[in-house]
């Protein structure tokens, strides 16, 4: 069955005004965002909804969370760039703050995703040679397939992805692929003594939330110990405490040696991203070697350090495992026969459709919209499940009523 959906002239405005003017890289549901606050958000005709994309993962706060909120507005009006030309009255705070929250010597912060996951390439780079002595122009990183790193040049260069890769050659060299959650393949890529660090994002997001197996993140750090390589863990959408543990290495209790953050640094509120290591890594970068004209800006940094502020005071981890727990017991019970998997950690979790319409995940997604909540589907099949941590116990019950009543759009 087809879903109704209901498109207001005022909605329809907003699309079109996008169409023709903006860039036609995305292909977003049909509805325009106005508000936000906490796990909802309004569209422009006052209609409210459970956001269960939660910006992908960058609003683990809420939207609009007061104390972010307060952050960035005094900060705001007071002052907003120095550019590292200059010190700043909260940037060495800021960097003592985030070192100390996460334990490492320093941080070089940036501003997207993407560029954090660049620094970080370029600190392993820089380590393979000045410290592990690797030979010129031959350092190695090894990457995961099925990976989401971002959509620099750099970047895709390692992605197997032909969607995010068609057209964008040529690609930088210096990378090798095996498969996620294989350490047999990782040993193997190791041996080569060229390789100076093992990018992996703790649990796969664009891939459709694939949570690896137990010890897998302990395999890694044995290994790359053994081989003296660096665990490069990109917590960009595992970290912050969607997860259920401040990082999702943290499951494992293990440390990576470079730490990459993003998203949930800022609340939502800025593009705001981190990379942390140790002295023996970040030193080897020396001034002129690497920077942004917005790393470490003020704002960003009194937005970063409420940020982190409210995910510790509020306890969004431990909250975010037992409403993590919750949730996928819940949807277990609603026994769909068009559900076929189940999975996450915490407040990180997708479900995928088994139906003979290929454009079953898409239609139960406008269901999902027109009862109350947003979702995404991803790779067709799948739906990735991500509200705000903020969500209560009674919301979530809610929002399974809500996944149960639109469900039927699929009979
Ligand atoms: C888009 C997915 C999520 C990330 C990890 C780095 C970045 C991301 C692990 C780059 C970004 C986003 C970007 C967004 C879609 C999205 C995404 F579906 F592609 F996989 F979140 F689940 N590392 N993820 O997940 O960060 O430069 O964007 O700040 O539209 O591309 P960024």
């Amino acid at each position: 069955m087809q879903p109704t959906i209901n498109i207001s002239p005022a909605t329809r405005s907003h699309i079109d005004l996008e169409e023709k003017y903006g860039a036609h890289n995305y292909h977003p549901l049909p509805v325009v965002l106005q508000k936000g606050e906490g796990v909802f958000v309004w569209d422009v005709d006052g209609k409210r909804y459970y956001d269960f994309l939660s910006g992908y993962s960058a609003v683990n706060q809420g939207h609009c969370h007061p104390r972010i909120i307060a952050a960035l507005t005094e900060q705001a009006g007071k002052l907003t760039l120095t550019s590292r030309a200059f010190h700043s009255d909260l940037l060495g705070e800021y960097e003592k703050y985030i070192t100390e929250y996460f334990g490492y010597d320093k941080v070089l912060p940036m501003n997207t995703g993407v560029e954090a996951v660049e620094t970080a390439l370029k600190l392993a780079r820089h380590w393979g040679y000045r410290v592990k002595g690797i030979q010129d122009q031959k350092a190695k990183i090894i990457v995961c397939s099925q990976n989401f790193h971002g959509r620099t040049t750099g970047v895709i260069s390692f992605s197997s992805d032909p969607t995010a890769t068609r057209d964008f050659g040529p690609f930088i060299p210096g990378y090798e692929m095996i498969p996620f959650n294989d350490l047999v393949s990782l040993e193997k890529a190791l041996q080569d003594k060229h390789v100076c660090g093992f990018l992996f994002e703790p649990i796969q997001g664009e891939a459709g939330v694939v949570v690896p197996d137990e010890g897998y993140y302990k395999g890694i750090r044995t290994l790359c110990d053994e081989y003296k390589v660096l665990m490069m863990a990109d917590e960009i959408q595992t970290g912050l405490a969607r997860t259920g543990k401040l990082l999702a290495c943290d499951h494992e209790g293990i440390r990576p040696d470079i730490l990459i953050l993003g998203k949930a640094l800022s609340g939502g509120t800025l593009p705001v991203s981190a990379v942390l290591a140790d002295d023996e890594v970040m030193m080897t970068i020396r001034p002129g070697e690497h920077g942004s004209t917005y790393g470490g800006n003020p704002l960003a940094c009194a937005v970063a350090t409420a940020s982190l502020e409210v995910i510790r005071d509020e306890r969004l981890a431990e909250h975010a495992l037992e409403m993590g727990l919750l949730f996928r017991d819940g949807l277990e019970k609603l026994h769909s026969p068009y559900i076929s998997i189940i999975r996450g950690r915490g407040l990180l979790n997708a479900i995928v459709i088994n139906h003979s319409n290929t454009d079953a995940a898409w239609d139960l997604c406008l269901s999902l919209k027109e009862n109350g909540l947003l979702a995404k589907p991803t790779h067709g099949d799948k739906i990735r499940f991500a509200p705000p941590l903020v969500i209560t116990k009674e919301q979530i019950g809610e929002c399974l009523g809500i996944i149960e009543k639109s469900l039927t759009i699929l009979t």
